[in-house]
């Protein structure tokens, strides 16, 4: 899969994408990650990529020559987004979306005090946020993109299953996870898990993921229909407890 990323800050981002599971997946040919500068598209002595704008006010706004320039000269995969605070909300369901286009697609980084709007109304095709909160530049949530898609594409992660079975792939936190040693500092990790009889550990696992996030994100279970009557009868066998908010329809 081939991922254009367009930037001031080259440097930046091709260092993330060249290291560790981005970087392996780079070099195993299964990633085609490319980074641009906008800046070498700049057509002014000064190789500026920002201005002053129209209008007046604080701050500078990107020009569109340095990226209409960039972006024209290597005809990068499509759609192309615009990363900013004004965009849709990049989550795991997007995650999942862009992971699967065979294609690939390609990430602008938005800066300063924004971008000339006619990048957003004849250039891109889309914009991206990746949360609610206003970075200095976009390569931070680039990166953020780059790495939620690029471990998932298809032989990206060395262990195949554990992408799958992580948190947010049924809508779920993760249960809790120990390693040795089996006491530290007199904390144990629970005998369940130390049983060795595997339907138990599996259904254990299954009802702290479910407790964990009635706990701590209600808006999780609430988005994938509240939970299920074997769910609600899985919490109360292992001694959690279960405080209905709105009944799930069942499958
Ligand atoms: C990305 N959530 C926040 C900052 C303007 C498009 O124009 C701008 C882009 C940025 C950088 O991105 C973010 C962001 N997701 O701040 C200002």
């Amino acid at each position: 899969m081939r991922i254009d990323v367009f930037t001031i800050f080259p440097d930046l981002v091709e260092g993330f994408a060249g290291a560790s599971l981005l970087g392996k997946a780079r070099q195993g040919g299964l990633l085609d990650v490319r980074v641009h500068d906008l800046r070498s598209e700049a057509t002014d002595p000064h190789r500026s990529v920002d201005d002053s704008p129209f209008g007046g006010g604080a701050g500078m706004v990107l020009m569109p020559e340095p990226i209409f320039g960039a972006v024209e000269k290597v005809d990068p995969p499509r759609p192309l987004f615009l990363l900013g605070p004004g965009g849709r909300r990049f989550d795991q369901a997007t995650a999942r979306e862009l992971a699967a286009s065979e294609s690939g697609f390609s990430l602008l980084c938005g800066r300063y005090e924004g971008v000339d709007d006619r990048v957003r109304q004849h250039l891109v095709d889309g914009e991206l946020s990746i949360g609610d909160y206003v970075l200095a530049g976009g390569e931070v949530a680039a990166m953020v993109v780059l790495e939620a898609v690029g471990r998932l594409v298809p032989g990206v992660m060395g262990n195949c299953t554990s992408a799958e079975e992580e948190s947010f792939s049924d809508g779920l936190l993760e249960y809790p996870q120990y390693t040795r040693p089996a006491d530290f500092r007199g904390w144990e990790v629970p005998e369940v898990l130390r049983s060795g009889d595997h339907g138990k550990v599996a259904r254990w696992r299954r009802a702290m993921a479910i407790a964990r996030t009635l706990e701590h994100r209600p808006d999780l279970v609430e988005a994938r229909g509240g939970l299920t009557d074997d769910e609600v009868a899985l919490l109360e066998s292992v001694g959690l407890p279960y405080h209905a908010t709105s009944p799930r329809q069942q499958p």
